[in-house]
Parts: C-alpha cells; structure tokens; sequence
C-alpha cells in the first residue's frame, strides 16, 4: 500500500481509539453492560470527575478558570507529535545514515524524546517518599461554627474539594507499603480562603519534641549510610540506639510496635494533627484544638506475617486497595473531629502540656467532636503530576485557623517550604496544577525557575503608583488572615525546654495499660523481632531498660525473648489511667470494600449457591473473588485468581465451595512438591490458602465438599470457622465474623 493510505488507516485506527468507538466494554465503567463484579481484575477506566470537583488544571496560577481542557500538555488531538506540536510519522527506529548506519545527530526526535526521558525523575521526598493519593470532597457539618472563621468549617454543609495524600516514612519511593512503620495522612483542602493543609500522620504523637532533633531521628530510622539497608524498617541498630538514648521517642516508638505500625489499609486508619492548633472565630475569641481523622471502617490492623509476606507478595498493597476500593465505588470516609481546649495561658489540659508532642490527651478527657466528613472518590489521572508533585505546608492557613509555639510545629513551619526548593526544582511548585490554590491568587512573586504565569503589570512592590496601588491589603471585612496576636512572655533566650517535656514514660505505660491482651501480645512480639533484629547487645540492653520503667511484664517478656535477664525500673511506675479509645478490638464494624476469596473447581461445586454468595457479597458493598484451579470459566462463573495467582493476604475471608484435588495432569510448580499437605487429597495450594487464613484470624466458611475439606482438616471445630449445609447460611455467619476484623478468640491471649 502506499504510503498515504497506511497514514489513513493508521490515523482512523487513532481517532476511533480516543473517541471510544473501538474501547472495550469495561466492568464497573459507568455506562458499561457488565456489572462490577464480574471481573474486579480488569482494569477499569478513570471514573469521571464529579460535578462539585473542579480541575486544578484548568485554572491560571491566579487560580482563573482558563477554559482549557483537562489534559492540556496531555493527549490533544489523535496524532502523535513533537513537543512542539509538528506531527511525526515514526517513533520506532532512529534517524541513520543507512539501515546499518551510525545514528545522525541531526534527529531531533530522537534527541528530544531521550533528553526527556533523562530527566524524567525527580528527587523523592526526604522522608515520605512512598505514598499513595486520591482527590475527594469535605462536606462541614457546621459545627464548628462557633470555634473557628474557617469558612470551610463554619459552612453548614459547605463542600470543598480535597487532595490526600497517603505513606510511609521511611522506606524509598519503590519499598513495600506494608513494613511497620508510621503512616503519613496528609489532607489539602482547596478552600475559598486560600489553600489549608493538615499533614498528620495515623499515629497522635511524634518520636522528637524539638524539631531541631529531625535529623537526627531521621538518620538514625532511615538505612544505614555504608550499604542502605535496611529499607523501609525500624528493626536495626540505629534506630534502636537512638530511641532508647533519647527516651521522649518512647511513646511514638510504642505506637510502631503497636498494630497501628502495620495498617491493614489507609482506609482504616485514623489520622492525627498530632500538634496542638488555634481557632479563632468571628468574635476573636481562641480555642486549642488538636484535629483528628476518624475512619467510617473503624481501625484495622494486619498480622505480622500477613504484612511481611505482603511486602514480598503484593509490595503495593495498600496502593491497590486504595484505588480499588475508589474504583469499586467504595469510597472511603474519615470524619474530621476536634478535641477542644480552653486557650489558657499554660496551655496545658487535664495537666497535660498541649504544647508537647510526645504527649496525647485521651479522649475520654476531652471528646473528639466531629465537624465535618471527608470522601475520597476519585483516583489520579497521573501519579507523577498529582501524587509526587503535590506539596504539603503547615505554613498553609486558612484565616481562623492559625499555629502555637509547639517547637515541633515551629520548625515544621520552615521545613516544608524549604524542601521543595530542591524536590520541585526552585520556588514556582505552587503554580504545579495539584499545588495551585483554587482561590484567586494576587502575589507579588515573579520569576524564578519554572515560571508559568505571564504577569502583567509594572509594580510588583509595595507602595506603588504605577499599577494603580494593587494589589491591596484586605482588612478584617474582606477576610484577611490575621496572626492571633499570642502575647509571648518576656524571657531569656535559651536552648531549652518546659520541664514538663521531662515526662517520657508516664503516657507510654497509658498507651500500654489501654491494650486488649491480644494487642500487649502484638506488642511484646514486635519489640523481640526488633531488637532481636539489633547486632549490638548494649542497645537490646538499653531498651529493655526503657521498657522497665514501663511495665515489667512487657519488659520480662521482650527480656525472654531475646534471652536476656529483665532489668529493674529506674524510676517509681508511672500512674495512668488506661484511654479504652486506644484499643482498636472489641467492636463491630462495617465491612465495605472487603475482599472475600471463593474456592472453586470444575467437579463438585454448588455453582448455584456460589453465584448466590458472590451477588450477597457485592451487594454488601465487598469484593468477591473466585478461586479456582485454572484461569478461564469455572461452569458460568469467570475465574479471578487461580491457584497459582491467589495468596492469603489478599482476602479478609475465605469461602470453601469445593475441596480441590491436585490436579493429576499439571505440570507442578518446584514449592507445590515440596509442602506438606495438612490432608493429601487437597491441592497444596488451597491447603495454604486456608493455612494462612486460619492463622492469620480470618473468617473461613464452607459447604459441600468445602465443609468436608475443613472437617478433614480438623479445623471445623475450631473458633471462627463456619461448616454449614448451604452457601447462603455459611456467607451469614462469615459476614457476621468480619464485623469483628479477626476471630482472636482463636489464639488465647497469654498475658493479662
Ligand atoms: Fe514531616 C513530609 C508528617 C515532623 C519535615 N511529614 C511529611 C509528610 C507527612 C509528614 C505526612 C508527607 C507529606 C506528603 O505526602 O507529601 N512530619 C509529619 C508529622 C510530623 C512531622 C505528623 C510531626 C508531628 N517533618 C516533621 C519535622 C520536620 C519534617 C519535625 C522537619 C523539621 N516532613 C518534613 C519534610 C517533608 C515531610 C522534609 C518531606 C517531603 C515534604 O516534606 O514535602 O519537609
């Protein structure tokens, strides 16, 4: 064919691609024939933005709608082109001096494409290089109408859109999601008033009280200098040696070896401003308040093997069911809420200095109340411009809502201005599409690298005449922000601290007195493999001093295990009242978003009672999931996991519909000759499956041949497993148990 009609061919094929015609029926897509949950496996397209929920692309720096189209210097047009817009015809093969010929450095294309591609990565985040985000909206409920001027919380009902971005600390932009670790749960609010960030974490209490000391926490948590091991985790010497030199970093560390350090999804995480804030309202009078996330699932956590296989299995763990959950129409929610405090000159509550941010104060002292909801409805449409370019700021305030002298917040206030400079390449990353306020913007900054806005005007200074005097200072009627005018006590300069800042055990051993035996067994278990994980017995010493002057059962405990005598307190016990709001078992909750596996096969199963099950389960607003020995159909059902693909972390239950035989004429893989089959007649594979399960507390139910498989196995008599006659009634009874999270009943808690 001629080389005019290959370019029409191959232009019809591009234009049918981006006008749909050609796109395949996708599950779950609005629009689409097929239900959701026939393939939740197939990648879905983006859901299109809801109405309330503007594009930050489409705006000036100024924050001006442009009329733009979303994906300006994205996809314009069906034909491929240059940067600069002149259409190519092949992006395959180099410009050569002959087919065999040396590359001619006259190829611009080529030079344009590599350059790019060369400086395609930019420099990951100090800490919190690996994350995850969404966009959704805040919707105030108005209650806190009397405490703040923030519109966007003083509003009923007002909506404002958010980005949150989700991640660990420590680990480097390609580690594993699911190490223990703190995570990071950083909210922008674009508000009508300028933009406000809360960058919390899902822990209320940091390992520094100084942020002169973030350094030093940091380089002694992060890897170690001479061969950057080990990635994303705190069991090793360094991070050992310094939280137990440096005790205030014993009530955050606590936290990590809690089931808080091993979320089972950003969904279920609570998040923390951790430090204390000022509210202002209309009438000028202040308020202290610490913020908090409350998550509509409630607080869940993995078990240890369940993350550390994670992290080998699906490094991208909460990643995927962030987006999957989006997709699904699970949209996760958070409250926000507010523990509110008189603004007192000591600005201490209950005796508790607000101004520390090692310290907490429980909630049954002082209730958090919610103000407002937030949903996360819709995924990025581009990582890199949204998720790793998005820049968060504690020094981004919203009037009636302003800081306090807290010395960690303080220094907070430089560091996160300060970092972009370098991560986004000079001082202009608040005109980045994700960064840009989406209230109207009148600075008077200019230039700099990476500039995009084209100002007018002859006098970015103030006082001029040449522009007219704009722009102007607003007053207290157009809203302007306004410093809380805090009289600061007249004092000596000093490198120092309250004494109150002295106290590091007292709500260290309140965290610990507020756990539920099976959570204190978590956390003995987490301190042996971490300090067991040190090379250095003076450090495994130290801490297990620490430990005594919190509780000696904990610290006779984590002494066993790492064979160690358990040494005496060197201070008198700390009184503390134990703050049941700690303990994240004993209640019942939601299940939305869950993922429930079914085991299938081509022999025995009740394909009836599984189609039944599998619709139940979709409709409760969870994920079903169909296992079965091979990809493919299973009767009618379409298969989503084989045996092969499927592994236990994936599902928070397990449904038994057959009792798969190993197949006797497919070629095994190396592992499945290798195990040790609890019942010989079973598949390996599924033995594993329900090994896992079982070990790792979850629901298991089955019917049928199912139920056999459990009975054989000896685990049908075991608490948390559910043998019935129909499908129907073993779903009833394993939906019952999720709402718990875990059947912890099945592992007696030893300690007290
Ligand atoms: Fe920080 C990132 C949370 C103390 C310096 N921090 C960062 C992020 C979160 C937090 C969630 C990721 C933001 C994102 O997703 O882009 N940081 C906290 C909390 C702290 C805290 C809850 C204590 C209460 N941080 C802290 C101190 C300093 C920093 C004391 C420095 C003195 N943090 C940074 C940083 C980062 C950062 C270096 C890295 C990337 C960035 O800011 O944008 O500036």
């Amino acid at each position: 064919r001629s080389p005019a009609e290959v370019i029409k061919d191959a232009a019809e094929a591009a234009v049918e691609a981006v006008t749909g015609s050609a796109k395949p029926d996708v599950p779950g897509k609005p629009g689409s024939a097929k239900p959701t949950v026939e393939e939740p496996t197939t990648p879905k397209g983006p859901l299109p933005p809801s109405p309330e929920q503007g594009q930050p692309d489409t705006r000036t720096p100024t924050g001006a709608e442009t009329g733009a189209p979303p994906t300006a210097f994205g996809q314009q047009g069906a034909f491929l082109t240059t940067a600069q817009g002149a259409r190519l015809r092949d992006t395959d093969h180099s410009l050569k001096a002959g087919p065999r010929g040396p590359v001619l450095l006259q190829d611009h294309h080529f030079r344009e494409k590599i350059t790019h591609f060369d400086h395609e990565r930019i420099p990951e985040r100090v800490v919190h290089a690996r994350g995850a985000g969404a966009h959704g909206v805040f919707t105030s409920y108005g209650t806190a109408a009397n405490l703040t001027r923030a519109g966007f919380l003083k509003e009923k009902g007002k909506q404002t859109e958010v980005f949150v971005r989700f991640s660990t600390v420590l680990g480097s932009r390609g580690s594993a999601d699911t190490v223990r670790d703190t995570r990071g749960f950083a909210t922008k609010f674009y508000t009508d008033e300028g933009t406000f960030d809360l960058v919390g974490n899902n822990m209320p209490v940091f390992f520094i009280q100084d942020a002169i000391k973030f350094p030093d926490i940091v380089h002694a948590a992060k890897w170690h200098p001479d061969r950057e091991i080990p990635q994303a985790q705190s069991a090793h010497d360094t991070f050992w040696d310094f939280v137990s030199l440096h005790t205030e970093a014993q009530h955050h560390t606590m936290w990590n070896m809690s089931d808080r350090g091993i979320a089972r999804s950003y969904r279920m995480m609570e998040g923390f401003g951790v430090h204390t804030f000022r509210l202002i309202n209309d009438a000028g009078e202040t308020v202290l308040v610490k913020f908090h996330w409350k998550p509509k699932l409630g607080v869940h956590s993995l078990v240890w093997e369940e993350a550390q296989l994670a992290a080998g299995v699906d490094p991208d763990y909460h990643r995927r069911d962030l987006y999957d959950a989006i997709e699904a129409g699970a949209y996760p929610e958070w409250e926000l809420g507010l523990q509110v405090f008189p603004d007192t000159p000591e600005e201490t509550f209950a005796g508790i200095d607000l101004l520390d941010a090692t310290k907490i104060v429980p909630e049954e002292l002082a209730p958090v109340q919610p103000v407002g909801k937030l949903v996360l409805n819709r995924t990025p449409t581009n990582f890199h411009a949204e998720v790793e370019q998005v820049a968060f700021h504690l020094g981004n305030l919203v009037p009636g809502i302003d800081v306090t002298n807290d010395p960690l917040l303080q220094g907070r206030l430089f560091s996160y201005l300060d970092t972009q400079l370098t991560r986004l390449a000079g001082p202009n990353f608040h005109q980045i599409p994700i960064n840009r306020p989406h209230a109207p913007v009148n600075d008077m900054l200019r230039d700099g690298f990476h500039q995009h806005a084209v100002h007018a005007g002859v006098a970015p200074y103030k006082p001029n005449s040449l522009d007219g005097g704009n722009p102007f200072p607003a007053g207290d009627a157009e809203n302007a922000f306004v410093e809380v005018p805090v009289t600061v006590t007249e004092a000596p300069k000093v490198r120092a601290n309250p004494v109150s800042f002295d106290d590091h055990f007292s709500q260290v051993r309140l965290f610990w007195l507020s756990m539920s035996p099976i959570e204190k067994e978590h956390i003995i278990r987490a301190y042996t493999f971490e300090l067991g994980k040190c090379y250095h017995q003076e450090i495994r010493e130290r801490q297990l001093r620490c430990l005594a002057n919190i509780d000696p059962v904990l610290c006779e405990q984590v002494a066993k295990g790492l064979g160690l005598p358990a040494p005496e307190p060197t201070i008198e016990l700390p009184q503390a009242e134990p703050s049941p709001a700690l303990s994240q078992v004993g209640q019942q909750w939601p299940a939305d978003g869950r993922l429930v596996g079914i085991v299938v096969d081509d022999t025995a199963t009740d394909l009836k009672g599984v189609e039944e099950v599998r619709e139940t389960i979709a409709a409760a607003g969870m994920v079903p999931l169909i296992i079965a020995p091979h990809g493919g159909k299973v009767g009618g059902l379409t298969v989503q996991r084989t045996f092969a693909t499927a592994r236990s972390i994936e599902f928070d239950a397990l449904l038994l519909a057959a009792s798969p035989v190993p197949a006797p004429d497919a070629v095994p893989a190396r592992d499945e000759k290798a195990g040790a089959p609890r019942t010989a007649a079973v598949d390996p594979r599924v033995n594993m499956l329900v090994d896992e399960c079982w070990r790792h507390a979850k629901a298991i139910g089955g019917w049928g041949p199912g139920a056999e498989l459990l009975r054989q196995t000896g685990l049908a008599d075991t608490p948390g497993v559910v043998v019935q006659d129909t499908a129907a009634g073993t779903l009833a009874a394993v939906q019952q148990l999720m709402a718990s999270h875990r059947v912890w009943e099945r592992f007696p808690a030893t300690v007290a």
